[in-house]
């Protein structure tokens, strides 16, 4: 697909993955529209993109907001097609056995990984379709793939995720429609381990102790850029992406 006058959507755009995302995409031609709940991030953002001579908006929106997004949906007339949707909204909360972990962490995940990947996927797919040239990419992980302890909640989450793009896959085969999937392992951000962790920096720092190179924002934002930007008939349906040190989720090289 090439982005010379091409519309692409981020979720979760506020920081880490989504925010690299946006970054790349401006550059390598799109018209990016940055949403996330956190209105002044994005706003800032855009402001930033726009100073550097590219194209972005910004429109604060929660993913889980069934009316919200549909009303996000009704705005996006305004521009003459939407071509991309990255769906980057969601993350992990919490890290606790299933013997002990919190259903509310549990539902709130399930309501961001899915749901908001739901709501948004459905709101923008006649867009999508009517432009003729459409991309969804679902943002999952490699918890969407496999599990380990102490991640049910958040595994659980991302293998819906991952069950949402294949199966939309299937459905929409025929139509102008392609349905990518990227799947990172150890991503370090600014937030990812914090906020799994409630705020407990301790706890989040050690989920990265001793590993050399974790992946970052950029590196990751970096596969979803080249997969977008393959020929509109390329379709990478799974792209999985770890650190050099991370063999498994449970199986990584730490220099203590
Ligand atoms: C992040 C990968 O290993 O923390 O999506 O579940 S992991």
């Amino acid at each position: 697909m090439t982005a010379a006058g091409t519309i692409a959507v981020i979720t979760g755009a506020s920081s880490g993955i989504g925010a690299a995302t946006a970054r790349q995409l401006a550059t390598a031609g799109y018209h990016v529209i940055v949403t996330a709940r956190r209105k002044d991030r994005i706003e800032a953002l855009a402001a930033e993109l726009t100073a550097a001579g590219q194209r972005a908006t910004a429109y604060a929106l929660d993913v889980t907001d069934r009316a919200a997004v549909n009303a996000f949906a009704a705005e996006l007339d305004r521009f003459p097609s939407v071509n991309v949707l990255i769906n980057n909204a969601g993350g992990a909360l919490g890290a606790d056995p299933v013997a002990t972990g919190d259903p509310a962490d549990w539902r709130q995940m399930y309501e961001t990984n899915v749901l908001g990947t739901l709501n948004v996927t459905q709101a923008l797919l006649p867009a999508l379709t009517a432009s003729g040239d459409g991309t969804v990419l679902v943002l999952s992980s490699t918890a969407g793939h496999s599990t380990y302890e102490g991640g049910a909640g958040y595994v659980a989450a991302k293998h819906g995720a991952h069950v949402l793009a294949e199966t939309l896959r299937l459905e929409i085969v025929g139509t102008p429609v392609r349905v990518i999937e990227i799947a990172p392992g150890m991503v370090k951000t600014d937030e990812f381990a914090t906020t799994r962790f409630h705020g407990d920096t301790e706890k989040a720092a050690k989920v990265y102790a001793g590993v050399a190179e974790p992946l970052t924002a950029d590196d990751v934002a970096d596969t979803i850029t080249w997969a977008v930007t393959r020929p509109s008939h390329v379709n990478i349906d799974l792209l999985v992406v770890r650190p050099r040190a991370q063999a498994s989720n449970s199986k990584v090289y730490r220099e203590l």
